[in-house]
């Protein structure tokens, strides 16, 4: 079941077909009990169907939860952070942290600063090596479950965070710098390991994408429960919150987002979400 934010109020497609849900609301519907089952059950009578929302309706699909990030939890991200930081002794750190028990965790998003469907996503003027990076994003309601599963773009400048660690909020958090979407995979079980999670940077006319990267879940370091139970120590969520969960493709090191560029990101089961960038 996937579970979408229109501007006329949530859709769930169920098998093909899509319903209404009669609960407008999207913080109380992600905190209700059992929400793979309460959806499941929805009447699906002909009087609650509704057509596939147009992908011009479709929003983010958030309420009011703030957006966390996970960092250096795939192989490929901890050499790249190493690579990047070389000049700030970044190489001991990152190896540290994609050891350590305790993941690195860090603020990224208010909802204001995410774009949903279709929207455009901002390249910080004062950065030069700016990317996107695609991950698995958890939806997680108030009591610490995971409810669902959608789409995340953590835009990232990489020379600003290579710089100096310390800039990492610079690097991240700015105006319109994370995508959600298209909908929220709603939880009716783990996720798959062998999930792909595929991205296509396309620029202009061009008849290919100039870059194509894709890893398998498979490939991330921790588990997301893991990342979760750490997110909640020490923490509350009265809405909930979602969760990035670091990235396992990164483009080439010379290789940096341009006026115009349009990302996909695909995750298996979940769908496409589609950006440009300003
Ligand atoms: O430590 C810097 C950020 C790491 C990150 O965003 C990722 O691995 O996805
Ligand atoms: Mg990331």
């Amino acid at each position: 079941m996937i579970l979408y934010r229109t501007a006329q109020g949530p859709v769930v497609e169920r098998d093909g077909r899509y319903h209404a849900v009669p609960v407008g609301d999207w913080d109380e519907l992600l905190n209700r009990e059992n929400l793979a089952a309460w959806l499941r059950g929805l009447d699906s009578g002909s009087e609650a169907e509704v057509a596939a929302p147009a992908v011009e309706d479709l929003q983010a699909p958030l309420g009011t939860q703030e957006v966390w990030a996970s960092g250096v939890t795939y192989y490929r991200s901890r050499n790249a952070r190493m690579e990047e930081s070389k000049d700030a002794g970044g190489a001991d750190f990152y190896q540290r942290v994609y050891e350590a028990d305790r993941p690195e965790l860090f603020f990224k998003a208010t909802p204001s600063r995410v774009v949903g469907p279709g929207g455009v996503m901002h390249r910080r003027l004062d950065s030069k090596w700016i990317v996107p990076e695609p991950e698995l994003t958890l939806v997680i309601n108030r009591r610490g479950e995971i409810v669902g599963y959608t789409c995340g773009n953590d835009l990232s400048c990489r020379d600003i965070e290579g710089e100096n660690p310390l800039y990492l909020p610079q690097a991240k958090v700015f105006a319109r710098c994370a995508a959600l979407g298209p909908g929220v995979l709603v939880a009716e079980g783990p996720i798959p390991a062998e999930t792909p999670i595929q991205c296509e940077i396309w620029r202009r006319d061009a008849a290919v994408p100039v870059f194509h990267g894709e890893t398998t879940l498979a490939q991330m370091k921790r588990t997301p429960e893991e990342l979760v139970g750490w997110l909640f120590k020490e923490e509350s969520f009265p809405v909930g919150c979602y969760l990035m969960t670091g990235t396992g493709v990164v483009p080439p090191d010379d290789f940096c987002l341009q006026p115009g560029d349009v990302v996909k990101i695909t995750i298996g089961g979940i769908g496409t979400l589609v950006n440009g960038m300003d």
